[in-house]
């Protein structure tokens, strides 16, 4: 049987119903957390202390919209969106709580207003409609059922119109055209993880809006590992994991392959030997070792980067442990020997101009976090200089009428 995420959503709207008649009656209006932060009092367009460090928490405080629920008709921009899944993980358990954890960590991204002063941006007024749509249902139970479950919720939020039409450019006043293969309009999603392994079902749905696709990874480990090198594969659901799916995205065709145009960075995992390498290689990946921003810096590392992916559109999967565990230890497989959170925040912002199309942050396991919440602020930052280059470029490209044009 098909198991489509409509029939679950049914399934628990069924549920609720029956014991709560009057929900809709009774439930606190959802679109009351205000942008900018905006001190009320009791009774003044308010139902609830709405400040930095009050109130209920969503990413950047920026409005609740249930989008796969009840506001499943409301078109947005950029949503931020969870997927609370960690049973693919080999090491530590626990970024099933990373959501909760990075919006917890974001809650002070807004508090001076939001303004990123090296990209020259304030993306939340910025024009856009930027929501917090919540979090993927996601069983713990089966894992098949769960990367279903994230392939389709992602997929019912990257079809829906968005709320601002692309426009025209604006250094040559032509229309915009979609960078989709099937020629609309898509809003972009950025996903707080959950283990890696949601990466697989999230190509999975950009796939059926942009085909195959470039893809900018910056992680401490490869991710293209055959199921027999990682975790030994007893069955074939265990060898969909968080160190196989890239593997497993090549094999689907997913990622644009031998064509150089995948890029990791900040690669220094240890390996089962050089063979990983070869297999890397042949999923389509250039690698970007942590240890070579000693040599490059961070100019030599972005360039690398953009010098691989060029101007085609691209997805940004952004696994915590790129940074060193001195500043993000609070994740599944820390490995030692990474960037600092300054070094990744400057390379992303390295990456304005480009078209991403979407991204994740994953592998952010809060219950190893200091009390100083060092990982889930350090991905929260992380996330504000993707919505901040997110926020610069459209989703779009003028007509290029012949080859000279082209760049
Ligand atoms: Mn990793």
């Amino acid at each position: 049987m098909k198991l489509s995420l409509a029939t679950v959503q049914f399934a628990l709207l069924f549920a609720f119903a029956i014991g709560h008649e009057h929900s809709e009656e009774t439930q606190m209006p959802l679109g009351y957390v205000k942008y900018p932060y905006q001190a009320t009092y009791p009774g003044d367009d308010s139902v609830t202390a709405d400040s930095i460090f009050s109130g209920i928490t969503t990413f950047a405080r920026l409005p609740w919209v249930q989008c796969l629920g009840k506001n499943k008709d409301e078109g947005f921009d950029i949503a931020f969106l969870g997927a609370p899944f960690d049973t693919g993980t080999s090491y530590r358990p626990g970024a099933r709580f990373g959501p909760a954890g990075i919006r917890a960590g974001s809650r002070r991204l807004t508090l001076y207003g939001g303004y990123n002063v090296p990209l020259e941006v304030n993306p939340f007024l910025s024009g856009l409609k930027i929501v917090d749509c919540g979090d993927i249902p996601v069983t713990p139970y089966d894992n098949a059922y769960a990367i279903r479950q994230i392939e389709e919720g992602h997929k019912e939020l990257l079809h829906r119109k968005p709320f601002t039409s692309l426009g025209n450019d604006a250094a040559t006043g032509q229309p915009l055209l979609p960078l989709s293969i099937d020629g609309k309009e898509h809003p972009r999603i950025i996903t707080l993880g959950g283990d890696h392994t949601i990466v697989l079902p999230l190509l999975r749905s950009i796939n059926s809006a942009y085909g195959k696709i470039s893809v900018i990874h910056f992680d401490s480990h490869l991710d293209t590992w055959k199921p027999s090198v990682f975790g030994g594969a007893p069955s074939h659901q265990a060898e969909i994991n968080h160190g196989t799916y890239f593997y497993w995205a090549s094999q689907e065709g997913l990622i644009k392959n031998g064509s150089s145009i995948a890029s990791h960075g900040a690669i220094r995992t240890t390996l089962s030997g050089p063979a990983d390498y070869e297999n890397d290689d042949a999923s389509g990946f250039q690698r970007i070792e942590a240890r070579e921003i000693d040599t490059l810096g961070t100019d030599g590392i972005i360039k690398k980067i953009r010098d691989t992916v060029g101007d085609t559109p691209v997805y940004l999967s952004i696994d915590i442990d790129s940074i060193d565990p001195a500043f993000a230890p609070a994740t599944g497989t820390p490995e030692t020997g990474g960037w600092s959170t300054r070094e990744l925040r400057t390379i992303l912002r390295g990456l304005d101009g480009l078209h991403i199309v979407s991204a994740d942050i994953v592998e952010v396991a809060p219950a190893y976090d200091t009390n100083a919440e060092l990982t889930t602020m350090a991905a929260a930052d992380v996330l504000f200089e993707v919505l901040s280059v997110m926020a610069k470029t459209p989703l779009g490209k003028v007509k290029v009428l012949n080859a000279t044009d082209a760049n």
